[in-house]
């Protein structure tokens, strides 16, 4: 009997599938590599599904004998490790992406003796199609708590940008750029209580309450999918935290990170030119206890924002509150830092991961914005958050309209200043 390797990713079965699957079996035992969130992950967006969810639904397909996971996207190294007499594919990858790809499996098939096999691809359905359906649908709160932690499990790097509006976050729910090593894309989004606060003309001193924060953020949520973390500020006391992480919850929202300042709390980027007065550590500790015995779902995030450094605090200060906090239950650990140079956040980095390989190491490089994704990772980091950037981008902008029109007595020169009309009323679907 031959074996026959079909690669998929098997978030949603469609009579395409079933037809490749069947066609395999037809050729001998069908052998499915199913894909990996963290093979998805490069090149497309996290599977509805996850792997063993899809695991138990393809292995209950009649004409498949076994599923092995598909780690990496390129079919090479399973190839290599099982051998198929036989890999079947659609022929739509003749062009596109995978044409790439093809080659190198056309290569590596005759290196093992094996033959390539293209099937017609059944035309009008493929996941791609339905995936983009599914979104314009939208998700559901659980769906989406989730996706954080699975984000944190399939990428090397989880990328979030603030969001402060519903238009700020489709922008980050839709952008994509090809790049070489995939798609990348935005993971998720950042509530700030800078830019929340900004955005209504209000300082970033907790004055702005959570109902109001939470109507920006039901905006958001209503125009995407993409998991969300809370800028918590202090979390206040033990028990308004409570009540916060439950709503948060409720709403489908993936974490909250709370900071270990106390009194009247200031923006972190103020740094020692104002007064920031840390919380005494058991105190913070049992804030973080608070959470964790309020939450309901498994899956749910309290994160613990180091301000030691903001402070004027040092790394050792730093570690040895970072350690008491994971101790007391966090689900993660965010340092911050407003020294340009990054070496201490760099420092921080390397002593936590010298304690503690997986928990999640969030920063925030808002001032020691020359170091790219990659290089952060290297120190450990699993989160990049970029914090306010839509907002300091839109505000430029819209004053340099505003100033144009002032100066020239018309609007006739703001105009290159703009979008067209035609573009403002045709980007959000639906409008016509
Ligand atoms: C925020 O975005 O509100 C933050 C990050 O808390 S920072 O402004 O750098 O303190
Ligand atoms: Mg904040």
């Amino acid at each position: 009997m031959k074996t026959v390797y079909v690669g998929m990713t098997a978030d949603i079965i469609h009579p395409g599938i079933v037809n490749i699957v069947h066609q395999a079996s037809l050729f001998g035992e069908v052998l499915v590599g199913l894909l990996t969130d963290s093979a998805i992950a490069k090149y497309k967006r996290l599977p509805y599904l996850s792997y063993e969810q899809r695991k138990q639904v393809v292995e209950s397909l009649r004409d498949v004998s076994r599923v092995v996971p598909q780690e990496e996207w390129s079919y090479i190294p399973n190839l290599k490790k099982y051998r198929p007499d036989i890999i079947i594919h659609g022929d739509d990858w003749k062009t596109g992406v995978l044409s790439k790809e093809r080659e190198d499996v056309y290569r590596v098939m005759a290196e093992l003796g094996g033959e390539v096999v293209e099937i017609p691809y059944t035309q009008g359905i493929n996941s791609t199609a339905f995936n983009e359906s599914l979104t314009s649908i939208g998700t559901t709160p659980d769906l989406r708590l989730k996706t954080l932690r699975r984000l944190i499990a399939a990428k090397p790097v989880v990328r979030i940008m603030e969001a402060h509006s519903g238009l700020s976050g489709l922008i980050i729910e839709h952008l994509e750029i090809p790049k070489e090593d995939g798609v990348h894309r935005f993971d998720g989004m950042w509530s700030s209580s800078l830019t929340d606060s900004a955005s209504k003309g209000k300082p970033d001193i907790e004055a702005v309450d959570i109902t109001t924060r939470l109507q920006d953020l039901t905006q958001i949520l209503e125009c995407t999918t993409k998991p969300i973390i809370y800028d918590g500020d202090t979390g206040g006391i033990p028990e308004h935290f409570v009540f916060t992480v439950r709503t948060l919850e409720r709403n489908g929202i993936s974490a909250v990170i709370i900071e270990d300042k106390r009194g009247l709390k200031k923006n972190s980027l103020f740094g020692t030119e104002v007064e920031q007065q840390l919380m005494p550590v058991e105190e913070f500790c049992e804030k973080i206890q608070a959470g964790k015995r309020a939450q309901v779902t498994r899956e749910f995030m309290i994160i613990a924002r180091l301000e030691s450094l903001i402070a004027g605090k040092t790394t050792d200060d730093a570690l040895e509150r970072a350690l008491a906090y994971v101790g007391a239950g966090a689900d993660g650990i965010m340092i911050h830092s407003k020294e340009s140079s990054g070496g201490d956040i760099r420092e921080f980095c390397y002593r936590f991961r010298g304690e503690y390989k997986n928990i999640p190491l969030i920063l925030v490089p808002t001032t020691y914005n020359q170091y790219t994704e990659t290089e952060l990772a290297s120190w450990g980091a699993n989160i990049i958050i970029y914090a306010n950037h839509m907002l300091r981008a839109s505000y430029p902008a819209m004053l340099a309209a505003a100033k144009t029109i002032l100066e020239h007595e018309r609007a006739k020169e703001a105009d290159e200043l703009c979008m067209p009309i035609k573009d403002i009323l045709e980007l959000i679907p639906g409008a016509k």
